[in-house]
């Protein structure tokens, strides 16, 4: 359970860190999943429906950047999303009806080229009808100061919603030096393995380059309120019953809640798809420091993940 003080926290701030959800025998088949997973890469040339790719990448020497919708790639982390330490955590924050969203990923963030994610915001790639929306990131490794930490911008979930468009189409990406965004506030979240962060779906944050000699993976769980429904089009719900599915806690409805909240839809569409580190290929002025890589190109149909 939340105490009022991360409940207060979680308002004003846009984010907080909950420790010790995992116990430890949780911790380790999740490694070990995670593990078995990213070990798929070896031999595999591209991108594919559940890894992303470092630039690096080579199918003799393999780097996994992303694994891409994990509660689809195996049934631990669907059980996962559903566990009753998180739900305990989120219905103070979004209410008892909660349903995972289609995204969600593993960050991998490898030791000594773990690839930095831009700043942005989830809402500029997921506008729903309401902004019981949010992010839970369960560390499967220590996060400090040297390994890439999430990034956040305490209160940005209060204020506007920012461009997140470049060479006039999506980018997943907000350009700092053009918008004049002032990110000199940023604060660092630290945690342990098996705590996890919370943030709010209008709260600013990125994360850099890992070059440290320890590798910092944060499985990412989207969730919203369940009468939150993804506007422009950002979820196909074709399929009610897959919509539905998703529920991990009380019950689905088919009355969405409307909110006064400000929105701008991600269109045009990204010219790279399949992630947002490809999404945020075509900002044009990066605040983090990349990797020098031969970069790879990759469409894809689906849109709509942060
Ligand atoms: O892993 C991180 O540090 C940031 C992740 C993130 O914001 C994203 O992948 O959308």
């Amino acid at each position: 359970m939340l105490t009022e003080a991360q409940i207060v926290a979680y308002r004003h701030d846009g984010y907080i860190l909950v420790r010790n959800v995992l116990s430890d025998e949780t911790l380790a088949a999740l490694r070990d999943v995670t593990d078995a997973i990213a070990a798929s890469a070896a031999g595999v040339t591209e991108h594919t429906e559940v890894l992303d790719l470092e630039p690096s990448h080579r199918p003799d020497a393999p780097r996994v950047r992303r694994i891409k919708k994990p509660h689809r790639a195996h049934p631990f982390y669907r059980d996962l999303a559903a566990h009753a330490g998180i739900m305990a955590a989120l219905t103070p924050l979004i209410g008892a009806n909660i349903r995972l969203r289609a995204g969600g990923k593993i960050n991998m963030k490898a030791s000594g080229y773990g690839a930095p994610v831009e700043w942005h915001q989830d809402w500029a790639f997921y506008p729903h009808t309401n902004q019981d929306v949010l992010a839970v990131g369960v560390l499967l490794d220590d996060m400090n100061a040297s390994n890439g930490p999430l990034r956040v911008l305490p209160g940005s979930h209060r204020g506007p919603i920012h461009d997140h468009h470049s060479q006039g189409a999506f980018c997943g990406a907000i350009d700092v030096a053009r918008t004049g965004l002032d990110v000199s506030n940023a604060r660092e979240v630290h945690g342990r393995a098996g705590d996890i962060t919370i943030h709010h779906v209008r709260m600013v944050h990125g994360s850099a380059l890992n070059t440290s000699g320890r590798q910092r993976r944060v499985l990412y769980f989207e969730y919203a309120a369940a009468d939150a429904w993804p506007l422009a089009g950002v979820e196909h719900l074709a399929d009610l019953d897959e919509f539905n599915g998703r529920i991990v806690h009380g019950k689905p409805t088919m009355r969405p809640r409307l909110e006064d909240v400000p929105v701008r839809i991600p269109l045009p569409r990204a010219p790279f798809q399949g992630s947002i580190y490809e999404n945020q290929r075509t900002l044009t002025r990066r605040y983090f420091e990349h990797e020098a890589h031969d970069v790879t190109v990759q469409r894809e149909t689906v849109a709509g993940g942060a």
